[in-house]
């Protein structure tokens, strides 16, 4: 905010039966702050075609993928002889020529066009291939970034994915707006396969026990890895039936390498929980789903684990409330984001009010998992449209209990949920500061 701006507004009294000025003054200030994307799938520019941009890849979307094959006969097994752009212009005929685009998804993809004064209601894809087709990237991440009031971005970032690793070997310019998260899954979830590629890559890993040499040598790549990448944080996805403890190789790698890898280089550890993979696998990376899972495994793993601090999301809806008690008892653990099937507007409604009744500010409220950037630009206004009634209905309670908010105290909030609470967390200084508003003002009262 320039400090005009900030010397023509008044210090108004707003009265509690002008609940529409408290709600415009919540949905400016949430309008204008600037978020941390805590969890992506986009890449920095230096990783090349690992990056996804424009109109075809919006279109192919996985989440837009399981809906076409609700509203057209297409097989999945045609759909994957077709060229992108055939999968784009069929995606494009069935759900938003032949059907209104109503579901998120494809809301989403009104919203990113009209954000660049394209026609939403177009018979074919021509303009927007046009419009696409004659950007610059490096000009084009930045007006995204703008237009989703984003300053920074967390990657995932699976070094044993080799076109990934050979970026980070190659010593290539990141930009310093994208950061790294370092992703376990294949370690954790798949230890058979990964003990394989770390042999073949020169670790001395056996399969089967987790013997002290395997252990220290899985550390030793993990410690390559973060010394290389400087990632702000460890990930994983993890199925609806992950318990703590365990008897099998996952609880092995998280107690002998994972934990104190986040011990020794003071790194949290996310665990996102939930998933049932290639529940439909036809579907390719579409055919994945949700299922309950347990929440006291995070309890347990946080209790027993108090120096390390702990990110979390569940997949499922019915894991929401448990996962906000959790989190008053532990204050090592820190829930983020509505995941995936759940960054629906009304999801993202319930999660955001119990979480608020819960835990006040202290949680982070959204991510984007945004696999293609423009997404940004969608997800951002969608949430940042929901958070700020959650939160603007809280103020008003707030209010009817007594106390009356000054605008300093909403944007110290809003500035909490969309950058401080993660940065504190994961230990990420503020170069430039933003500017803040000093003004006290009472902006709502009695
Ligand atoms: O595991 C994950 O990080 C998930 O978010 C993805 O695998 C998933 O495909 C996705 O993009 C969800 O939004
Ligand atoms: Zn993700």
């Amino acid at each position: 905010m320039t400090s005009s701006t900030r010397e023509n507004r008044k210090p108004e009294v707003i009265r509690l039966t002008e609940k529409s000025e408290l709600r415009r003054e919540v949905e400016a200030i949430i309008n204008q702050t600037q978020v941390i994307d805590i969890h992506t799938h986009l890449f920095a520019p230096a990783f090349g075609k690992l990056g996804l941009w424009g109109i075809d890849d919006l279109l192919t979307y996985h989440y837009l993928i399981a809906e076409l094959f609700r509203s057209n006969k297409t097989t999945p097994e045609s759909f994957w002889q077709m060229s992108k752009t055939e999968q784009a212009d069929l995606i494009w005929k069935t759900l938003f020529v032949e059907n209104s685009p109503l579901s998120e998804a494809a809301q989403g993809i009104v919203t990113v066009l009209s954000a660049f004064g394209l026609d939403p209601c177009s018979s074919d894809l021509r303009e927007a291939r046009s419009f696409f087709g004659s950007l610059q990237l490096s000009e084009h991440l930045s007006r995204v970034f703008d237009l989703a009031r984003i300053s920074d971005v967390v990657m995932t970032n699976d070094p044993l994915d080799e076109r990934e690793a050979q970026v980070w070997e190659s010593d290539a310019d990141v930009d310093e707006r994208f950061h790294a998260a370092l992703r376990m899954d294949g370690l954790l979830n798949d230890w058979t396969n990964t003990a394989a590629k770390l042999a073949h890559s020169g670790y001395r890993v056996e399969d089967g026990g987790l013997s002290s040499k395997t252990v220290a040598e899985v550390r030793r790549f993990l410690d390559k890895w973060i010394e290389r990448m400087r990632p702000l944080y460890m990930a994983v996805s993890l199925p609806d039936d992950f318990v703590f403890p365990d008897v099998d190789a996952r609880d092995g790698i998280m107690r002998e390498v994972v934990l104190p890898t986040a011990r020794e280089h003071k790194l949290p550890f996310a665990m996102m929980i939930g998933v049932r993979r290639s529940v439909n696998p036809s579907l390719h990376s579409a055919g994945d789903s949700v299922g309950r899972a347990d929440v006291k495994a995070i309890e347990r793993i946080c209790a027993e684990n108090p120096d390390v601090r702990f990110l979390a999301t569940f997949l499922s809806r019915e894991n929401q409330h448990e996962l906000c008690v959790a989190a008053r008892k532990f204050s090592n653990l820190m829930p983020f984001g509505c995941w995936w099937f759940l960054n629906n507007p009304s999801i993202i409604s319930e999660i955001t009010r119990e979480r608020i009744e819960l835990l006040g500010t202290s949680f982070i409220p959204q991510h984007s998992d945004a696999r293609i950037l423009e997404q940004l630009i969608y997800k951002w206004k969608h949430s940042r449209r929901v958070i700020s009634e959650s939160l603007s209905e809280s103020y008003e309670r707030l209010l009817l209990a007594g106390r009356a908010v000054t605008r300093a105290e909403i944007e110290r909030d809003i500035t909490r949920l969309f950058s401080g609470n993660f940065r504190e967390w994961v230990g990420l200084t503020k170069e430039e500061k933003t500017e803040q508003v000093e003004s006290g003002d009472v902006v709502a009262t009695r």
